[in-house]
């Protein structure tokens, strides 16, 4: 186990322009960086977000970050690190908007996105050498901007924000959350993202890679995994690895 250091080493490395913060930091860490290397970037090019969908990353309208842990943890225990990003960046914005958690990974204002968390992992032998988790924020980002039912804190608030000033407290947030992520401090963690989560006491649909699920979400489990009470009254438990999508009460059909 890593222990309970706290991160003693960071380094940010910053682009005017790149492909995928996200495709940089994983070549990084095939290249055996250490833990905490952050890549930041003014733009991206082929902004990513899970599953092959692409992220809108207008030039020096939002923050495009990518950070570089080696916390040798369980898969399990690592999907958690994408609700820690969420719920850093959600907490360090507090005193500009009242963002939300749209579980597992969107951070949202009402039924409007405004942020994502892209966890990607390399394995060894089923053990996680290192994992990437990237963010993306729309920030000064106008309408035009952005792709349908996005929003920016520009077009919540009506003011632009400096994006460094922004990243440099995120980042203090992130590295905050993950020092306490390395002590096991889940149950902490868990218990203050459910303040942030949008998502409890709806009724909603899951699609997984192997099946869907409709029910009411009740809780998040200690390893932020979702769990839905189906009409059988049955308590389905949904991996974070394992969700594709997830849709609220108004969309469903
Ligand atoms: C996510 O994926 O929400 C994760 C996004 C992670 C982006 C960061 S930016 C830095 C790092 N480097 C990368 O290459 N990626 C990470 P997902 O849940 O799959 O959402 C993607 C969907 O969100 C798209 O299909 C669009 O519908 C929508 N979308 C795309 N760009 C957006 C934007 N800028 N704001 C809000 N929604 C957007």
């Amino acid at each position: 186990m890593n222990g309970g250091q706290p991160s003693s080493y960071l380094r940010i490395i910053r682009f005017d322009k790149v492909g995928s913060t996200n495709d940089y930091a994983f070549a990084l860490g095939r290249a055996g960086n250490k833990e905490i290397t952050v890549v930041l970037a003014k733009c991206q090019t082929k902004g990513r977000g899970r599953l092959g969908r692409s992220w809108v990353s207008p030039n020096s309208k939002g923050i495009y970050v990518s950070f570089l842990f080696r916390p040798k943890r369980t898969l399990q225990e690592i999907f958690l690190l994408g609700i820690v990003v969420a719920l850093a960046t959600v907490k360090s914005l507090k005193g500009i908007l009242p963002l939300t958690i749209k579980w597992p990974n969107d951070i949202v204002i009402g039924n409007k996105k405004i942020g994502g968390v892209l966890v990607e992992t390399e394995s060894f032998n089923k053990i996680p050498e290192f994992v990437i988790v990237g963010l993306g924020i729309n920030v000064n980002s106008e309408f035009i901007d952005l792709p349908e039912k996005a929003t920016s804190i520009f077009l919540q608030t009506g003011n632009k924000y400096p994006l460094n000033d922004l990243f440099k407290t995120i980042l203090k947030e992130v590295i905050a959350f993950y020092d306490r992520f390395k002590l096991n401090d889940y149950k902490n963690i868990i218990d203050e993202v459910k303040n942030y989560l949008d998502t409890l006491h709806r009724r909603v649909l899951v699609y997984t890679h192997k099946d869907k699920y409709e029910g009411i979400a009740v809780d998040i489990d200690s390893y932020g995994a979702l769990l839905v009470r189906d009409y059988l009254g049955d308590i389905v438990r949904i991996d974070l690895g394992e969700v594709k999508n997830l849709v609220y009460d108004n969309n469903l059909s």
